[in-house]
């Protein structure tokens, strides 16, 4: 089992990262893709990405993004936004990313089950799990506008705001921890872009105090994995959450009661650099995992 270190402030001791060994700015690049108009004005989502990089990786960077933007199987955007912005250096929080495991299921029921009892050992109320899984199951195909992730209320398994969802940015992997990374996950076959940006994603959520857990999965049509995240057991993936070819998907925070606008400005424009890279596990049956697992109530 990984513990994930509070590394909020503290600077890395390994690798530095782009741009802090010859101090070259950081840049934040962002794309995201709708069809139908912008996704504020009700466009389908289509895809979406985030980069931090040094200033001579800009154009690359780009055209790869732009790239993916136009080359997605949810559909062709008729509306892409591509943003650049130049980091200050004194902003940028450098943490370590959530160690990964995979909990082998045999079906997309059986990983939904796995899900709930995963949340019910940090001491969630096995209605926070069914309404986690219904808010993402249930999303509809034709969702309009809606990309990012819902809130969910630990305590009471309630919505909160922005019911529209909250897209989490300004987070990457150091170049460093990409390679560690790569390495590690091509032993067990996983070295792709879902992992990869999954995981950037859901190591920044697990840097905030209030976040307790977070569930997801894809609304790529054919990719049918998904995760639960949280600080003391890591990323824990679950390689069937739906029936392959259905392009519903989504993220749900469990969180706890906070400020929820200091925790929305952390999600949205925290700039955080991975520069360490966590343990990628073997993969372990579901029940072989849970029978070692030391329940971790922190609700
Ligand atoms: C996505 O890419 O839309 C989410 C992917 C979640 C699972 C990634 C993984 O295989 O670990």
């Amino acid at each position: 089992m990984y513990e994930l270190a509070s590394k909020l402030t503290r600077p890395p001791s390994l690798s530095p990262g782009p741009g802090r060994e010859n101090h070259s700015p950081l840049f934040s690049v962002r794309m995201r893709a709708a069809e139908g108009g912008p996704h504020e004005d009700g466009g389908r989502h289509i895809s979406g990405a985030e980069r931090i990089v040094p200033a001579v990786q800009l154009n690359p960077t780009l055209e790869q993004l732009l790239k993916r933007a136009q080359s997605h199987e949810r559909g062709a955007p008729d509306f892409i936004n591509l943003r650049i912005e130049q980091l200050k250096p004194e902003a940028i929080q450098y943490a370590s990313t959530l160690s990964v495991t995979t909990l082998t299921v045999q079906d997309y029921q059986e990983g939904r089950q796995v899900i709930n009892l995963i949340l019910e050992e940090l001491g969630l109320k096995s209605t926070v799990g069914a309404r986690t899984i219904s808010l993402i199951s249930n999303k509809s195909s034709t969702d309009r506008g809606l990309y990012g992730a819902w809130l969910l209320d630990a305590g009471t398994g309630r919505l909160l705001e922005p019911v529209r969802g909250v897209r989490v940015s300004r987070m990457d992997l150091a170049e460093i921890t990409r390679s560690d990374l790569a390495a590690q996950l091509t032993q067990f076959g996983l070295n792709n872009n879902h992992v990869l940006e999954a995981l950037a994603l859901a190591s920044k959520v697990m840097l905030h105090p209030a976040s307790i857990a977070e569930v997801c999965w894809s609304d790529d049509p054919h990719y049918v994995t998904g995760y639960v995240a949280c600080r003391c057991f890591g990323y824990l993936r679950i390689p069937y959450l739906k029936p392959a070819g259905l392009d519903i998907g989504g993220r749900v925070f469990i969180v706890r009661a906070t400020d929820l606008n200091q925790y929305l400005h952390f999600l949205t424009d925290q700039p955080v650099l991975f520069t360490e890279a966590a343990p990628v596990n073997p993969p372990v049956n579901w029940a072989d995992w849970l029978a070692k697992t030391r329940r971790r109530p922190v609700y």
